[in-house]
């Protein structure tokens, strides 16, 4: 078996990938995706992700994109792990979060993170207000939905975390500089405490720390 991830780990939806592939203490061949120099658009990396983003996955000749159905594949290489569970309600229910996610949480955090974090690496310009009060009002109409979820289990689908928690906490990644308003949400705050504190993901972000994406003006 020859495992390998394409990633820029900077972006969530790298990191989570990374992050729970270090969880499962996966053995796999690291492929950094410099955004920043337009890796995605090269041909061979188009072969692969005809969608030109970041991340893929390849497993000798299987290549698979779409951050959550990475996930969900490196949860079944290890399915003693307990990240996916085998039965069809435990499934659909990790698997249910993890549209919630593509649907609604992560795009309403990339907003945050587009204007307040990745604006600054492109040297783009000022956050821009309309966004950021369409990115509110649509934050604070979904996130009591994970906040009740989270007040009646320590993580998303129960006492463990699963590949659903992994791609949930990955925005909050930026909370702080993204401002994602997460004051209000106490249970939200102490999950994402906890996702941090996995060795896995601590780990995985002393790497992004220790290797800062320092010229991020696409194209360059
Ligand atoms: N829904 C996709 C989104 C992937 C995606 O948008 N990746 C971005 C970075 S976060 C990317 O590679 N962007 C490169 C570009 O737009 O040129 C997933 O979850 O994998």
């Amino acid at each position: 078996m020859s495992l390998t991830l394409h990633a820029f780990p900077h972006s969530p939806r790298g990191f989570k990938v990374l992050a729970a592939a270090n969880h499962l203490g996966l053995d796999y061949e690291f492929r950094f995706v410099d955004l920043g120099k337009g890796d995605q658009k090269r041909p061979e990396f188009l072969a692969l992700n005809p969608n030109g983003r970041m991340p893929v996955l390849e497993d000798d000749a299987f290549v698979l994109w779409e951050s959550n159905a990475i996930l969900q594949y490196l949860a079944d290489k290890k399915p003693e792990a307990g990240m996916l569970p085998m039965s069809a309600r435990g499934r659909a229910d990790v698997t249910r979060w993890m549209f919630w996610d593509a649907s609604h949480w992560d795009p309403i955090c990339a907003i945050f993170i587009f204007e307040h974090v990745v604006k600054g690496f492109l040297k783009t310009g000022a956050p821009d207000a309309a966004e950021i009060a369409k990115g509110e009002q649509r934050f604070h109409q979904f996130a009591p939905v994970l906040e009740i979820q989270l007040k009646m289990h320590k993580f998303v689908c129960g006492d463990k975390p699963t590949v659903a928690d992994f791609s949930l906490a990955s925005p909050l990644y930026y909370a702080e500089p993204a401002k994602i308003p997460l004051a209000p949400y106490a249970a939200i705050r102490r999950w994402y405490t906890d996702m941090s504190a996995l060795p896995a993901w601590k780990e995985t972000s002393e790497r992004n720390l220790a290797a800062p994406p320092r010229d991020f003006s696409l194209g360059a």
